[in-house]
């Protein structure tokens, strides 16, 4: 029987150290055969990277809307799903992906304020009932994410948004962490780097272990 590919999101708030675990869960699965392809929400292909331009960069002249906001989030990812993602699973291939889906529950849903029906809605069209294997949230306190980004330099037009849009993103993840246990582990990002990889491993050797 062929092998089947598995689809792991990395998710967090700002500076929570999501980017940093990639390559902690690309070797977990490539010392167990996988071939891995690592990817990036939004972007990720050529036309979706060209949508997180426009998403990130600040138009000095036009503000870009919530719900367009919205809305490019969605095209991104359905470019990504079927051009990419899909494709890859299909040829047994582990795909880890730097954020998806569960990003515009807490940024447009509970950061912005758009309501969970009408997101859900548009999740339909771009991609239906696909969702991950499993979702790897990194956890920490919003003043930690926001000074290790600042030590990190400019931040995007997204991270321009105020600490209290950030408390909401935060409380958004935590509550869709804690009431889906079985579809994201909550991995406390506080931790030294080290401890936190081990973490990372763990959550994928007690829930994927016996799969590979
Ligand atoms: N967005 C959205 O609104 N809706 C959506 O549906 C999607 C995205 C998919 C792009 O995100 C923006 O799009 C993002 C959400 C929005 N905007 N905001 N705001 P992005 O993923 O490209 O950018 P980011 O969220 O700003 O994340 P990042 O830059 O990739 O940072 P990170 O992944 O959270 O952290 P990191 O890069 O791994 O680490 C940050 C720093 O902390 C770095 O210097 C590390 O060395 C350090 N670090 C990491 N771990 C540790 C530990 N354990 N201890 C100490 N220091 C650490």
């Amino acid at each position: 029987m062929a092998q089947r590919g598995f689809f792991i999101t990395l998710e967090g708030g700002e500076g929570s150290g999501k980017s940093t675990q990639v390559p902690v869960v690309a070797d977990f699965f490539r010392q167990r055969g996988y071939d891995v392809v690592c990817t990036r929400e939004p972007g990720g292909t050529k036309l979706a990277e060209q949508i997180r331009s426009v998403l990130l960069t600040k138009d000095p002249d036009e503000d870009l809307c919530d719900k367009s906001e919205l809305l490019l989030m969605y095209a991104a990812r359905a470019q990504l799903v079927e051009t990419l993602i899909k494709p890859s699973l299909a040829q047994g291939k582990v795909v880890i992906s730097d954020r998806f889906d569960l990003s515009t529950l807490a940024y447009q849903g509970a950061g912005r304020g758009i309501p969970l029906a009408e997101i859900a809605a548009l999740r339909q069209v771009a991609i239906g009932d696909f969702a991950p294997d499993l979702t790897l949230l990194l956890d920490v306190p919003v003043e930690v994410g926001m000074a290790r980004m600042r030590a990190r330099g400019k931040a995007d037009r997204i991270e321009q948004a105020g600490t209290a849009f950030f408390e909401r993103i935060r409380t958004g993840f935590r509550e869709y962490a804690l009431s889906h246990p079985d579809e994201v582990a909550l991995i406390d990002g506080t931790q030294e780097l080290a401890q936190v990889s081990a973490a990372v491993t763990q959550v994928l050797t007690e829930r994927l272990g016996a799969q590979l």
